[in-house]
């Protein structure tokens, strides 16, 4: 299930990769250019383009801003689907390497950073006055890359987390042919389903080939676990009172959220291969308009399911989102972590001062700008109101604009959410406000594991999430019966050592609330 994840979040990733916006006049920090020594170069391990014909070696945006620095950079540029294979080797060696290296991970257990490999970067943020006003506006990213000896050892490639995020998704002309608003409740969404089954929706004349609902079922937790209270999706997290809890270990509302997806599987509102159901399938439910309500990033509404349907002009979703299911507790979305990559300096670079001054203005309004809209008359016009608008060839010829090293996956660039919203319909992005992003809450967070706590993590982790996986399904088809065999469920967690782990995920936590 967490590949799964990964790779649906990955293929977002790719198709939202935009950085942030910011105002041309946003009061430039970095003191330009950073040196005036005479052939002063900058060497940088890092991703190339994921489109594999495009390379950006020369990729003028880039150059552009190394031009600004005044300095050359040296690249090492390696295609990003082989990545962590060509590089972490190299990590290891540690030989001949770059002055700035984009790494193969996060590096969640510290393993390049308990190495000595990488330069505190905190003991020169005298000379990162960008990368410091960016962690004072973003207090949780230092939480999460505050080490637990203290230092912050990168600079953070961060995504959009509240916007655009997967989200209940209804047939809004069945909801309409049944007078009836998008379901809030479990209850009124039990009944929606229901009326599917009962109706010939899709006025075919067939009252039975209509499909309620197509969730695959990664999404399954998404969409009625917080109805339960539980966030079975980050799978671990914190309470109001900073309390750690595993969301498959809560002995009664898991059970209850259990209960209530086996009486929609016995009723035939769950398909019975609701386990083997894809994306696929679902757009191609929504091009013979067979069903009536989904549940996946957001990012597919229009561009996707919407699409699909003959009479959609652009202008009114036809798949559209909708507000959280509420329960006993207050229906809400998750959201997503902000780090999709890190940053750091070669500790053994005999270039450190430039890395770092360079490295920060990387992370500076001016540079995030620079990623997301490019140059004047290149890329982008400003109309009469000094609203900008991409330039039609942006859109026209995608090898040459991904070429200019636009949103730059080897540069620590910001994705932002209006940088998103100019790629989508105007009603997906007032749907993105309204419904979706004031829902979303914080998933548990990014947080750095001590090797003791890498080692029990590794230990236990994957087992048990293999069991519960399992258990589920076993639960919701009934091969299981909750009455009882559910208490030799939480029984067997407590010998697969879940409380171990929730010591190592609290410990954790609190560090990551202190460093806040
Ligand atoms: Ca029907
Ligand atoms: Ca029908």
């Amino acid at each position: 299930m967490k590949n799964r994840i990964l790779s649906l979040v990955l293929a977002v990733v790719m198709l939202m990769s935009v950085g942030s916006i910011a105002l041309a006049d946003e009061l430039n920090l970095a003191q330009l250019p950073l040196t005036t020594e005479e052939g002063a170069t900058v060497s940088i391990l890092g991703m190339n383009s994921w489109y594999s014909t495009v390379d950006l070696t020369d990729a003028p945006l880039l150059k552009e801003l190394a031009d600004r620095a005044g300095v050359t950079i040296d690249w090492t540029l390696i295609d990003p689907t082989v990545y962590s294979d060509s590089v972490s080797p190299m990590l290891a060696s540690g030989k001949d390497l770059p002055d700035i290296l984009e790494m193969p991970d996060l590096d969640l257990n510290m393993d390049y950073i308990k190495s000595g490999m990488l330069e505190p970067l905190d003991t020169h943020f005298d000379l990162m006055p960008n990368y410091v006003a960016f962690l004072e506006k973003n207090p949780s990213i230092k939480g999460s890359l505050t080490a637990d000896d203290g230092h912050i050892y990168y600079v953070p490639q961060t995504v959009v987390t509240h916007s655009y995020q997967p989200v209940m998704m209804y047939n809004m002309p069945w909801l309409e042919k049944l007078g009836i608003e998008a379901p809030t409740t479990l209850d009124a969404f039990v009944e929606y389903l229901r009326a599917i089954k009962a109706n010939d929706m899709n006025g075919n004349g067939d009252p039975d080939d209509e499909i309620p609902m197509s969730i695959q079922s990664a999404f399954l937790p998404y969409m009625f676990g917080p109805a339960f209270g539980l966030d079975l999706v980050s799978g671990f997290y914190a309470d109001d009172e900073g309390v750690v809890h595993y969301a498959a270990y809560e002995k009664e509302a898991y059970k209850a959220y259990l209960t209530f997806l086996h009486g929609l599987y016995e009723e035939g509102l769950l398909e019975t291969e609701f386990t083997s159901l894809n994306r696929d399938q679902i757009t191609s439910r929504c091009a013979n308009d067979l069903t009536g309500v989904t549940f996946d990033f957001s990012w597919q509404m229009s561009n996707l399911y919407s699409a699909q349907y003959p009479n959609y002009d652009g202008t009114v979703g036809i798949i559209a989102g909708a507000a959280p299911l509420s329960g006993e507790h207050e229906g809400f979305y998750v959201a997503r972590n902000p780090i999709s990559g890190v940053f750091g300096i070669n500790a053994k670079s005999t270039n450190i001062e430039l890395a770092v001054k360079f490295l920060d203005y990387a992370m500076s309004e001016e540079a995030q700008d620079l990623y997301v809209w490019g140059l004047e008359g290149l890329t982008y016009e400003v109309d009469d109101t000094g609203a900008r608008h991409y330039l039609p060839r942006c859109t026209e010829d995608t090898i040459w604009y991904q070429g200019l090293g636009i949103n730059a996956p080897n540069m620590p660039s910001q994705q932002s959410t209006p940088a998103t919203d100019v790629l989508l319909p105007e009603w997906h992005v007032k749907n993105d406000r309204e419904f979706e992003v004031p829902f979303m809450r914080d998933p548990y967070p990014t947080v750095y594991s001590t090797p003791d706590e890498a080692a029990i993590t590794s230990m236990y982790l994957v087992d048990i999430q293999t069991y519960v996986d399992e258990r589920a399904v076993a639960f919701i088809c009934g091969y299981a019966d909750i009455e009882t065999e559910f208490d030799g469920y939480i029984a067997t967690l407590e010998a697969m050592q879940i409380e171990e782990l929730l010591k190592v995920r609290q410990a954790q936590y609190d560090r990551f609330a202190a460093a806040l």
